[in-house]
């Protein structure tokens, strides 16, 4: 019998549960291996990106290092509320928690199914603009259709836009970013509440002790600016985990293709 020899990279996307600090210093993410997705810039090069994901009682914690060699940054929301966070330098959250969504007109038909528009449950876009102010805006949720935040859009509940990271009032969650100028290097350190994934909190609150709860996630990595930036990468498409038919990440126009994404169908294991 003829010996088969090869050799295959294997990485194992999962969710420790871990309390960290939203400092900007990953040092506490240390024990936890991470995932990468190899971006291709279009001179050929490649950039590395990694990513870490823990959660806790309180939040979902999410740390990526970012290779990029220049940041692109809208001005802060505040002083331009019509730009897009996903047009430049970010980072893409996709949850898909709900079997059903409540927008979902076609639910229950057999033709249908889950499919298109019920991939995603919840999006999110964390972005450092101008001036090192980090903004972790809310692009989707159950009830927000697929609108994206434009200031003279109707308000939606829950509303887009930027999450509230800050200390006074109810905290939606917290997000620290820094950019190296000299290392190349974006590091993100994102917390979201669980008063925003309330969904994604009921099942974990069930997960027992050295189970593994399987959630449909995905994260994409915007390296936005001038020729050799890499574009748009995915983590889908790092998992070789394509199914076209979805609009899964923004912007909501023109997407669907395996090419952009395509449908949040990659597993990850969250741990306790
Ligand atoms: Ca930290
Ligand atoms: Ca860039």
């Amino acid at each position: 019998m003829a010996q088969q020899q090869g050799q295959q990279s294997i990485q194992v996307a999962y969710a420790p549960y871990k309390t960290v600090t939203i400092d900007g210093d990953l040092s506490d993410w240390e024990d936890i291996i991470p995932v990468s997705i190899t971006g291709k810039a279009t001179d050929g090069t490649t950039r590395t990106y990694k990513a870490r994901m823990a959660w806790d009682d309180n939040y979902f914690y999410f740390a990526a290092e970012i290779a990029d060699d220049v940041q692109v940054s809208n001005l802060p929301f505040e002083q331009n509320p019509y730009a897009f966070p996903f047009n430049v330098d970010s980072i893409q959250l996709v949850f898909d928690t709900l079997d059903k969504k409540a927008e979902d007109l076609l639910a229950g038909d057999a033709h249908y199914e889950k499919a298109c528009a019920t991939s995603v449950d919840h999006l999110y876009v964390a972005t450092l603009a101008s001036n090192n102010v980090p903004e972790l805006h809310r692009q989707a949720a159950p009830g927000t259709n697929y609108q994206t935040f434009y200031p003279t859009n109707a308000p939606l509940n829950p509303p887009l836009g930027p999450l509230n990271t800050g200390t006074t009032g109810t905290q939606e969650g917290q997000i620290n970013v820094v950019r190296d100028n000299t290392k190349l290097l974006t590091t993100y350190e994102i917390a979201i509440a669980w008063s925003q994934l309330p969904e994604l909190q009921a099942r974990l609150q069930k997960l027992e002790q050295r189970n593994v709860l399987d959630v449909h996630f995905a994260f994409s990595v915007e390296d936005a600016g001038k020729a050799p930036a890499v574009g748009r990468s995915y983590w889908t498409n790092e998992a070789g985990i394509l199914e076209s038919g979805a609009y899964s990440f923004a912007p909501f126009w023109g997407t669907g293709l395996k090419s952009t994404g395509s449908r949040v169908i990659t597993r990850w294991g969250f741990t306790r």
